[in-house]
């Protein structure tokens, strides 16, 4: 056997030292942006994210509803694939539908049209206000707004008609083509409107503006002439049946795919990274993974993935290293990868992106892999306590949770066991069925949680995550002071 001398370590082992903060180091200053596949020195990756996040390929984690709420946050989600693949598509083409920023309202009622279609409209489109034309196409005369309130109150009487409860047009405030996003948020602020229609000179509705629209976009001056943004969102496959589902998710529009298993440095990989290259070049883009070192980067490198996940063993719900003794301390395995990766693009002039995947439990987690050199981070039990995770809201004693269940667990395992035949069915499992914390509405967490990343990268000078990953001084820590750094020797005051 060949023996590695270095301890496997993980995040909690770590901390920042601060470098000098500059004047011009501020939380406002601080980009977030960064890649999400592979490209040559000197120009751009085809993707780039605006915050360093994405979803995890699990069942538990990113359906439809987390995704299109990451992406509009600037994230990305890869839609689980231990599902049929029709029904994967379908998720993805969800996303796609739902217009980011600005939703043109292709989707248009008639008064005398009923609750009933108004929710049908709802569920194909996604949007969440649509216009009421009088002949019922975008073409016509705007006559009025149905917005997601008037059906959810309304939802018992679904016969009733649209010209009930829809707001009449002559009491609409609307904006007009041409005008910026900032004086469309000046609008709505000063009306205190949720959204606002957007129309052009002959008074045809072109799409409308939400609140959380300007949030989003709050850095870019875009002007109101018809953006149609789309939602990026990718899909997670597997090495068994890409054959069929790739093509599936391609048709369906999905911007990236993820090879998942939690062995990656496989021939299997291999052999579906040729296949999709063979067939699409670069116009289908796919991470490929897990590995936890030099060796499995530089296979799938080779293989030609777009970008390389690391991490074995490491998730919250995880056993297999229990179960199969394979794995290795998320810090290290990352350390390790992240130099590989930069010996690669200094040999060869490209830049394969990586992801930590796995094991992030506080938020300066988060801030630590990336200037551990990760590009990016996928989280699971992070995004499953959200609104937005697919899974049922419980409540246990006096605390409401939400379910959280492994890919690997008898859970998972017996639903793709229906999907794949049985003949590869799992003989143990690799990890568990569970409860997170209900932490409420993902926008309301992330504004947390990126304003302490942005904070914590102030304190260590910087304001891209690239300078993060060059210069930033990071320490072990003993047991000891890891005590030293919560609160100790105080006796705490109840908290209510
Ligand atoms: P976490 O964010 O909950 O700590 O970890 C999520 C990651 O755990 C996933 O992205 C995936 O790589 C991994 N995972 C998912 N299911 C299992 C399992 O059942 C697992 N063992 O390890």
């Amino acid at each position: 056997a060949i023996y590695l001398n270095d301890v496997s370590r993980t995040f909690g082992e770590y901390l920042l030292i601060p470098g000098l903060t500059t004047k011009q180091c501020i939380p406002t200053n601080v980009s977030l942006k960064t890649p999400l596949v592979k490209f040559k020195t000197g120009e751009h990756a085809a993707i780039e994210l605006n915050i360093p996040l994405v979803s995890a390929i699990m069942q538990s984690v990113s359906g439809p509803e987390l995704a299109i709420e990451l992406a509009r946050n600037g994230g990305l989600s890869f839609i689980f694939g231990s599902q049929p693949i029709e029904s994967q598509a379908e998720m993805v083409r969800k996303v796609k539908k739902f217009k980011a920023g600005f939703v043109i309202s292709d989707s248009n009622l008639t008064p005398e049209q009923t609750l009933a279609d108004v929710v049908t409209l709802v569920n194909k489109t996604g949007h969440s206000t649509i216009g009421v034309t009088d002949d019922g196409t975008p073409n016509g005369k705007l006559l009025g707004l149905v917005t997601s309130r008037d059906y959810r109150v309304e939802k018992d009487s679904s016969e009733k008609k649209v010209k009930d409860f829809m707001t009449p047009f002559s009491k609409l405030i609307v904006g007009e083509l041409g005008m910026t996003l900032k004086e469309a948020n000046q609008i709505i602020w000063d009306h205190k409107l949720n959204t606002l229609p957007i129309i052009d000179k002959n008074q045809k509705l072109q799409y409308f503006v939400f609140r959380k629209d300007y949030d989003n976009h709050r850095d870019n001056p875009l002007e109101l002439s018809g953006a149609d943004k789309k939602l990026l969102v990718g899909a997670g496959i597997n090495t068994r049946d890409y054959k069929e589902r790739v093509p599936a998710l391609v048709e369906a529009g999905v911007d990236v795919l993820c090879i998942d298993s939690s062995d990656g440095y496989s021939e299997w990989q291999k052999e579906t990274l040729a296949w999709i290259k063979g067939q699409y070049g670069d116009k289908v883009l796919v991470g490929a993974g897990n590995v936890v070192d030099q060796e499995g980067f530089n296979y799938l490198v080779e293989a030609g993935a777009d970008f390389i996940k690391v991490g074995i063993g490491g998730g919250s719900i995880c056993i297999t290293r229990e179960q199969k003794g394979i794995g290795r301390g998320q810090a290290t395995a990352l350390i390790d990868v992240a130099q590989a990766r930069d010996a690669y693009f200094k040999k060869h002039g490209v830049y394969i992106p990586i992801c930590s995947d796995g094991g992030l439990v506080h938020d300066y987690h988060m801030v630590l892999a990336l200037a551990m050199g990760a590009d990016f981070l996928m989280m699971g039990r992070y995004f499953a306590r959200f609104d937005e995770s697919p899974t049922k809201k419980l409540r246990i004693g006096n605390n409401f949770v939400k379910e959280y269940w492994g890919e690997g667990s008898n859970r998972a395992k017996n639903w793709q066991r229906y999907d794949m035949g049985g003949s590869e069915s799992l003989k143990f499992e690799e990890g568990v069925d569970s409860y997170v914390p209900y932490a409420g509405k993902m926008k309301d967490n992330l504004n947390v949680t990126l304003g302490k990343m942005k904070a914590t990268m102030c304190s260590c000078g910087s304001v891209t995550i690239e300078e993060l990953q060059k210069y930033s001084k990071i320490t072990l820590v003993s047991s000891t002071s890891i005590v030293e750094g919560g609160a100790h020797d105080v006796i705490l005051k109840e908290q209510n």
